[in-house]
């Protein structure tokens, strides 16, 4: 057990002294914080402005001089988040929302004895106090959710493990909570499942995680390899885990949660009912009745697992953890199979290993310390996918050439260079991977894994510096553009749509065993009208530049999938989005395409739907709002505020179609500016992005990358738009 914290009844002030902590200066995007013991140390290392704004700490950055104009507000914008680019070049940020990942990162520690700092172990406390509910003292799958059993059973937990006793304050309100739902029992499977591996819940009430699904044909459609990468690389670790029963050893702290996390008596509860008992507040995607009845069979499989075939499943699932930690450098594809595997190899390779100490270091670079206190990423950084977004919004608002920003982007240029992925993984069809060779990742060039989008906007950035501005070097060879143009092409479906990490490789009916009930649309890769639109939008402006490369491909390659875009428009008008929040976002993207092709408001009837459709939505204020919840919905749900970011998005989709009349990309300009703040920032305001239906997850720096775009080009074009009304 770890040594009790003292810790004030709630989270308002800061548990460790805050001018301590910084952010270090790492060559290749990571991000590791500190915390400088000593007086001597923090001398020597200043806090910088950046550690200071990521702290929520007083930048003392200058007040500007009001903007007047929409490109002043974006030089503005600009010349606040200049401030924030760190020395190797790209924009680090919080990645916070999900309320089941630091969980994971907590429970994952414990069982493999992997300690905090700590001050480490007293900000991940305050975060989690921070995120409770007020109302109920419960918490939700994510930070802006109702209260679950999920968000509530973990967070509990997690904070009974850093060592907050179980008379705190807190703690007493969040099980009153707890208790009122019905207690642990009514957790979903991942919930279950760190219970399990923490051994205050029984393995024999979770339904079996088949490992020899791992040894059936591969043409199997539902083989493992075909599902979603994220399910897939979440089932790997869950399922051998689950194969080895591994619990922890029972202590103080596990016997004591075994009474405090259930109604009933921990000693009497009848595990195997409890298997399909979630508590329907969590619900998203219930089990269907094809699912249940499997899970029936598995149920009287499972005592009976033939021996040997079971060794040779779970010696399946342990390559694909070793390749994948190899693969990825010890990141791996995201948080929950990052601590699932280090659980793994703690097991099979002890504490002393190289892989422990490996899964150590690397779980630093998750570990994010923001103005709530310290909380797991949903990845390793937003390195990639920033840095592309705010190229571009400087070098289409004319920003990029003004002198005093002319440093920042070679610097972006030299941090897109290092983070191209060059080669293909080292174990590629082993490991079930996509080719990488020539990609951009979402975060960083170690964790590796391409995805179709990050490679879309990561060469798109790279070609509007290297060919829009009069300063920069050719750093990225023709040789290494075209390498991006293969992949590029490599990821598109049949449908002539793209999907996120992978070719759509299993049928859609694989959704019916969907086990993980609390997200939904997770158990393949589905095209998306958000990658789509930056593949074909790079290969577009790439062969402006290098014509002779693969001209028909990248031309049979942008028609089919403007094909699916069409077929992807909603009856209302917009696109529903699946990474960020929801019909604002993706519509931008999907206008944004059919510009390409010559599809404007002028020339075409579903944009000018999709106009109405955008138009209908803009409230009062001239601004946009829309809430995460469009995303479970899928329908159009407002906001009770408009956002700076969705009017961004709204108002870049307008322009995209060439709306032709100015009021109401004025009305959004208009209102982004009011909210801008007297440094030139804005202030953050309700989440942004989403993932699986249901999960909201923030981007900070949109509200500095999509508002600069937006001001920069409703500028140029508002002022077009009057020389064409007033010729
Ligand atoms: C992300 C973040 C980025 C996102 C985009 C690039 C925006 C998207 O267009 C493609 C998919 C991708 C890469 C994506 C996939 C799912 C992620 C990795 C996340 C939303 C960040 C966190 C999330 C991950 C699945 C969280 C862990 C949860 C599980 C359900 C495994």
């Amino acid at each position: 057990m770890w040594d009790p914290l003292d810790v004030p009844d709630n989270g308002d002030v800061h548990f460790t002294d805050y001018s301590r902590w910084r952010l270090s200066e790492e060559d290749n995007g990571r991000h590791l914080w500190d915390y400088l013991e000593s007086d001597e140390a923090c001398e020597a290392r200043p806090q910088t402005i950046i550690d200071k704004f990521m702290l929520g700490l007083p930048t003392g950055l200058p007040t500007l001089p009001p903007a007047k104009t929409a490109l002043e507000a974006a030089r503005n914008g600009f010349s606040f988040f200049r401030h924030m680019q760190a020395s190797d070049g790209h924009w680090p940020c919080e990645y916070d929302g999900p309320m089941f990942i630091t969980p994971g990162l907590i429970i994952g520690s414990y069982v493999t004895g992997m300690e905090f700092k700590r001050e480490e172990r007293l900000e991940l406390t305050r975060y989690i106090f921070r995120m409770a509910h007020a109302e109920d003292g419960g918490w939700g799958l994510h930070k802006e959710g109702h209260t679950t059993v999920f968000g509530t059973v973990l967070n509990y937990t997690a904070l009974r493990v850093l060592g907050v006793r179980a008379d705190h304050p807190v703690m007493v309100k969040a099980r009153g909570t707890l208790h009122k739902l019905g207690g642990a029992v009514g957790a979903p499977q991942w919930g279950k499942f760190w219970l399990s591996i923490l051994n205050v819940y029984d393995w024999d009430g979770t339904n079996s995680l088949l490992p020899e699904l791992w040894l059936l044909p591969e043409w199997l459609p539902i083989h493992p390899h075909r599902w979603w990468i994220h399910s897939r690389n979440v089932f790997i670790p869950m399922s051998f885990l689950f194969a080895k029963r591994f619990k922890a050893p029972e202590d103080d702290l596990i016997l004591s949660l075994r009474r405090e996390l259930y109604v009933e008596d921990y000693y009497y509860i009848d595990w195997p009912a409890q298997r399909n008992n979630i508590n329907p507040i969590d619900l998203y995607a219930p089990h269907t009745s094809v699912l249940n009845f499997l899970f029936g069979i598995l149920g009287i499989y499972e005592p009976c697992a033939i021996p040997p075939i079971r060794r040779a499943a779970t010696n399946r699932l342990y390559d694909l953890i070793v390749r994948e930690d190899e693969n990825t450098s010890y990141q791996d594809l995201g948080p929950v199979n990052k601590m699932m595997n280090l659980v793994a190899r703690s097991l099979i390779d002890g504490p002393e290993s190289e892989a422990y100490a490996q899964h150590k270091l690397k779980r630093r670079d998750f570990m994010w310390i923001g103005p709530n206190g310290m909380s797991m990423s949903g990845t390793n950084g937003v390195q990639l996918w920033d840095l592309a977004f705010i190229v571009q919004a400087l070098v289409e608002s004319g920003l990029a050439e003004e002198e005093e920003n002319k440093g920042c982007l070679l610097k972006a240029l030299q941090w897109l260079d290092e983070a191209q992925i060059r080669d293909n993984p080292k174990h590629y069809e082993s490991a079930y991977r996509h080719r990488t060779k020539g990609a951009w990742p979402f975060s960083t060039k170690e964790q590796g894994y391409s995805v179709s989008d990050c490679t879309g906007e990561g060469l798109k950035a790279v070609l509007y510096l290297q060919e829009h501005l009069s300063y920069t070097p050719k750093l990225i060879s023709k040789e290494r553009l075209c390498d991006a143009v293969d992949t590029l092409i490599s990821f598109q479906n049949p449908s002539g749509g793209f999907a996120s990490y992978e070719l759509v490789r299993g049928p859609k009916w694989l959704e019916l065993i969907n086990p993980a009930e609390v997200f939904g649309n997770i158990m393949i890769e589905y095209e998306y009208p958000e990658c789509t639109t930056s593949v074909i939008t790079a290969l577009a402006i790439f062969r402006k530049h290098y014509p002779d490369y693969r001209a028909a491909d990248i031309e049979r390659t942008i028609l089919a999938a403007v094909k699916y875009l069409h077929a992807a428009q909603r009856p209302e008008g917009g696109w529903f989005g699946s990474w960020g929040i929801c019909f604002t976002y993706a519509t931008q993207f999907a206008l944004e395409s059919l510009s390409l092709v010559g599809e404007t408001y002028a020339t075409s009837a579903r944009v000018r739907k999709a106009c109405q459709f955008l138009l209908s939505v803009q409230k009062e204020d001239g601004g946009w709002g829309e809430s995460y919840k469009s995303c479970a919905t899928e329908v159009w749900v407002d906001h009770a505020k408009t956002q700076v970011v969705m009017t961004s998005w709204a108002a870049m989709a307008l322009m995209y179609a060439q709306y032709p009349e100015p009021e109401p990309i004025e009305r959004a300009v208009k209102m982004v500016m009011s909210r801008q703040l007297p440094d030139g920032s804005w202030a953050q305001e309700a989440i942004e992005g989403l993932f699986s239906k249901t999960c909201a997850i923030v981007y900070p720096n949109f509200k500095f990358s999509f508002t600069i775009w937006m001001l920069g080009r409703a500028h140029q074009y508002l002022e077009q738009l009057a020389a064409v009304l007033i010729p």
